[in-house]
């Protein structure tokens, strides 16, 4: 990242503050004990600021105590090098697969690391500050097909989705690499977006804004550039192609836009994750890092995804930005606000049954507040955010087990499990 240029430099990999350390629970603290430290300014009662209810009258929402008899705690699971994400593979439910930012894919098997990586993309990947490996996503057929998909920053700055072929349950093939799609981003360093999810088996991503700050270039809104998108495409081979476009995109056939474009207005959606709580009306939540004023996380279905305009950068939150205007773009549902906010880490609904204080409420973090906190997501709600009473420093990113289980992820090194 560039030093010392804040939050236009730094969407999510902004250095410590001094003010951030001092508040900030011990990572030494987390792995010495099983039960998390709670988080100070909550119960100073000074932790509320942080937090606008997602209505557009800016009121301040009240974050809650920790909900539920039994305390929430975070179990330290592993130790990686600048563990990015965490996610699970349908078909292998004792396997977590824990992606390094270096370029690094480790397996995580029955809450053991194992010690040779699934998968070693350090050559081609180029890492550091926003760059990097930042997902892994497996189709629904993986078992089968044996085929996933890579998201991460190539030696020019691009940003290029890679699908590998597994050979065996932990250990990835590879020279199996097949590209799917490079998009330009050699400008700025910052802003790559960089999270992959399956629906069906449609392969979803959000890109960056292109970097720099205010959107200077006006990617985000140009239907013309795949940067500050969500983008939607089957990756699979057809036809010559890398990949097809899914009938029901909205530029499918024709339009102003490209035709891989699922929604657009964004600006870094670094984590975001689909809801699936109820599977035949599923959601999409995006957490967007915003630019000096207000973090963003947007709850909408995937319907109403299709053909969005989540706003940047005429809004940034409700705010108007450049431009404004009464364009018909989605609110966010919760805003988070600067200085407390700087980056705001997207993560899920917990379907966990055995934690019950957070079942059905969609979990998140930032980057430089690093409390775990929650809120009910759903339409026609008005967010409210509570704390968790944890806080994981440096937290890059929430995942989930076959079976639900929760997991939180930190630059500094630790994948931690939730638990109740
Ligand atoms: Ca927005």
């Amino acid at each position: 990242m560039v030093a010392g240029s804040g939050k236009s430099a730094g969407a999510w990999g902004r250095r410590l503050s001094p003010a951030w350390i001092g508040l900030a629970c011990s990572v030494i603290a987390l792995s010495m004990t099983a039960t998390a430290c709670a988080d100070q300014r909550d119960e100073s009662g000074t932790g509320s600021s942080a937090i606008t209810a997602g209505s557009s009258d800016g009121r301040t929402g009240q974050d809650g105590q920790t909900s539920g008899r039994r305390r929430l705690k975070l179990h330290r699971v592993a130790g990686f090098n600048r563990p990015v994400e965490v996610k699970s593979a349908p078909g292998f439910p004792k396997l977590m697969f824990a992606v390094e930012q270096e370029g690094r894919v480790l397996v995580v098997r029955r809450g053991r690391k194992l010690a040779r990586p699934f998968l070693d993309l350090r050559g081609p990947v180029q890492s550091g500050g926003e760059r990097g490996l930042l997902s892994i996503a497996f189709p629904p057929d993986y078992r089968k097909s044996k085929r996933f998909y890579v998201y991460y920053t190539d030696s020019t700055g691009d940003i290029r989705v890679d699908e590998f072929r597994r050979r065996t349950a932990v250990r990835a093939r590879r020279n199996s690499g097949r590209r799917v799609i490079t998009i330009p981003h050699r400008k700025n360093a910052n802003h790559n977006g960089g999270q992959l999810h399956f629906l069906g088996r449609n392969l979803y991503f959000g890109t960056g804004d292109g970097g720099g700050a205010g959107d200077s270039d006006g990617n985000a809104q140009n239907l013309r550039s795949l940067l500050g998108k969500m983008l939607r495409i089957d990756p699979r081979p057809q036809g010559g192609s890398p990949y097809s476009i899914p009938a029901s995109n909205p530029f499918a056939d024709v339009g102003p836009g490209r035709p891989e474009i699922f929604s657009w207005g964004l600006r870094n959606p670094f984590r975001w994750s689909f809801d699936l709580t109820r599977p035949k009306r599923p959601r999409m939540i995006i957490a967007d890092v915003g630019q000096d004023r207000f973090e963003e996380i947007n709850d909408v279905s995937v319907n109403r995804a299709n053909g969005a305009d989540f706003g940047w950068n005429a809004f940034e939150g409700f705010s108007e930005f450049d431009g404004g205007g009464a364009r018909d773009s989605v609110k966010p549902e919760l805003v988070l606000t600067h200085p407390k906010a700087c980056s705001v880490i997207g993560g899920l609904v917990v379907e966990d049954r055995k934690l019950p204080a957070l079942r059905g409420r969609y979990l998140f973090s930032d980057f430089c507040d690093n409390r775990i906190r929650s809120f009910r997501p759903g339409p026609g709600r008005s967010a409210r955010a509570r704390s968790t009473g944890l806080s994981v420093p440096q937290v890059s990113s929430f995942g989930a087990n076959r079976r639900g289980s929760v997991y939180i992820t930190s630059l500094e090194g630790g994948l931690y499990r939730l638990a109740q």
